[in-house]
C-alpha cells in the first residue's frame, strides 16, 4: 500500500524512481521502506513498480531474507568494471551503474539525501528532485499492525514506570527527601528500575526523565540527584521496540507526601487541558486548533503560555509517534489536518521556576469518528 503511494507520487512529478542512501538504522525513512536494519549505508531504488536493494555482499542473504524489497544486488554487482576500489568516488560510481542499469535520468530523493553524492549524481548527468518529506507522510499514517506494535511498546513502557512508582509508594518521607532500601532515593535510582524493565522487555530508550523539585520546571531535564519529597516528579518514558522499532511516550506526574497548592492547582489545569484536548481529536481537524484551544484552557485558568518568559504552557500540546519519537503529525501552533491512523501524543504541561513542572502525556490514534487511546497506565498524583 505504502509502495502504491510512492508510485503514485514518483508518476505524478515525472520522475523515472526514488532513490535514498544511508544506514537504515540512522533513516526511520529508510528503514520504513525496507524493512531492514543496518548499521552501514545502502541503496534503496524504487522504480517501474519494484524496489531495489543494493548492499554489500556481506549482507545480501540477509537483506534477501529479511527485508520486503522485491530484489537485493550486491553493491559489487554493480562495480565490475570500476577501477575506483577505494575511496569516496565508488558509492557515486555504483549508483551511477545502477541507475544507467533501471535506465532512469530523473531521480527523485529525500530532502536529506547526501549533497556530495546528489553533486556526484548531477555532474554525471543525473537529475536529482529533492522532494519535501513523501516518506514522512506515509509514516503517518499507521496500519492495524503497526498499531499493534505501538501498543506493546506501550505496555513494556508502563510496566517500567509502575516499577518506579512501586518504589517511590514504598519510599520513606524524612524531611523533604525520600529513602528507600536504607539509603537515600535518587532520580539515578528512579531512572535505573525503569532502564531495566525495558531492557527486560526488549526494549532501549536512550533516556528517562525522572526529575524532581526545581529540575521538574525544565521541560527535559532528566533529573539527577536525590528525589525531592512535597514536591512534583516528572516521569517521561519513550523506549524503542529493539524488534520493531516503534516507541511509546508517556509522561506521568506524581508527588510523594504533601502538595503544595499551587501545583495541585497545576495538575487539575493540566488534567482538564489533555481531557479538553483529546476530546478534539479526530480527522479533519488541525494540530493547531487543538494546541489554541488548550493554549486558551491555561490563559482562562490564569496559566502563562508565553515560550519567551520560559514559565507556564512552554511547549507543542502533542507529536506524532511512531519509528521516530517526534514525527508528523504535530499538534503545535503550525501543526496541519489530522487524518485516520494518526498517532499523537497528547501532552499538555506546565512549568514554574521554584515551583515545578506538571506534565501528562498519553498517546492516541485518530479514529474515523474520533480517537482512541492507546495509553492505559492511571493517573494519580499524589502517592
Ligand atoms: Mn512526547
Amino acid at each position: 500500500m505504502q509502495a502504491v503511494t510512492l508510485d503514485r507520487k514518483i508518476a505524478e512529478l515525472q520522475l523515472d524512481g526514488y532513490a535514498q542512501y544511508a544506514a537504515s538504522s540512522q533513516d526511520a525513512n529508510l528503514y520504513y521502506l525496507t524493512n531492514f536494519l543496518a548499521e552501514d549505508p545502502f541503496l534503496f531504488l524504487r522504480s517501474g513498480g519494484q524496489s531495489l536493494l543494493v548492499i554489500s555482499s556481506m549482507e545480501k542473504a540477509r537483506a534477501v531474507r529479511s527485508s520486503i524489497a522485491d530484489r537485493v544486488q550486491a553493491r559489487e554487482d554493480f562495480q565490475r568494471d570500476s577501477r575506483e576500489t577505494e575511496g569516496d568516488r565508488t558509492t557515486p560510481t555504483m549508483i551511477g551503474s545502477v541507475l544507467k542499469e533501471c535506465k532512469i535520468k530523473r531521480l527523485g530523493v529525500n530532502a536529506d539525501f547526501p549533497i556530495g553524492l546528489a553533486d556526484e549524481l548531477r555532474r554525471a548527468g543525473y537529475e536529482l528532485k529533492p522532494m519535501s518529506g513523501p516518506i514522512e507522510s506515509l509514516r503517518s499514517i499507521k496500519t492495524a499492525r503497526e498499531l499493534k506494535l505501538m501498543a506493546q511498546v506501550q505496555r513494556a513502557s508502563e510496566k517500567a514506570l509502575a516499577s518506579a512508582l512501586t518504589i517511590l509508594a514504598h519510599s520513606k518521607i524524612s524531611g523533604d527527601t525520600l529513602r528507600y532500601d536504607g539509603q537515600v532515593l535518587t532520580s539515578e535510582r528512579l531512572k535505573s528500575a525503569i532502564g531495566c524493565s525495558l531492557i527486560n522487555d526488549a526494549c532501549t530508550s536512550e533516556d528517562v526523565i525522572a526529575s524532581s523539585g526545581d529540575d521538574s520546571a525544565l521541560p527535559h531535564l532528566t533529573g539527577s540527584g536525590p528525589v525531592k519529597a512535597n514536591s512534583a516528579i516528572v516521569f517521561d518514558v519513550f523506549p524503542q521496540s529493539i524488534a520493531s522499532r516503534y516507541h511509546a511516550d508517556m509522561s506521568r506526574t506524581v508527588l510523594r507526601g504533601d502538595a503544595p497548592s499551587e501545583l495541585s492547582d497545576m495538575y487539575s489545569a493540566v488534567q482538564e487541558a489533555q481531557h479538553l484536548a483529546v476530546e478534539m481529536l479526530r480527522p479533519g481537524i488541525s494540530g493547531a486548533e487543538v494546541h489554541l484551544a488548550v493554549a486558551d484552557h491555561f490563559e482562562q485558568s490564569g496559566f502563562q503560555t508565553d515560550l519567551d518568559n520560559g514559565q507556564g504552557f512552554i511547549h507543542s500540546t502533542g507529536h506524532g509517534l511512531g519509528l521516530e519519537v517526534h514525527e508528523l503529525p504535530f499538534l503545535s501552533k503550525r501543526g496541519g489536518l489530522l487524518e485516520k491512523g494518526n498517532v499523537v501524543t497528547v501532552e499538555p504541561g506546565l512549568y514554574y521556576p521554584g515551583i515545578g513542572g506538571v506534565r501528562l502525556e498519553d498517546v492516541a490514534v485518530i479514529t474515523h469518528n474520533g480517537n482512541k487511546t492507546i495509553t492505559q497506565f492511571p493517573k494519580e498524583f499524589v502517592i
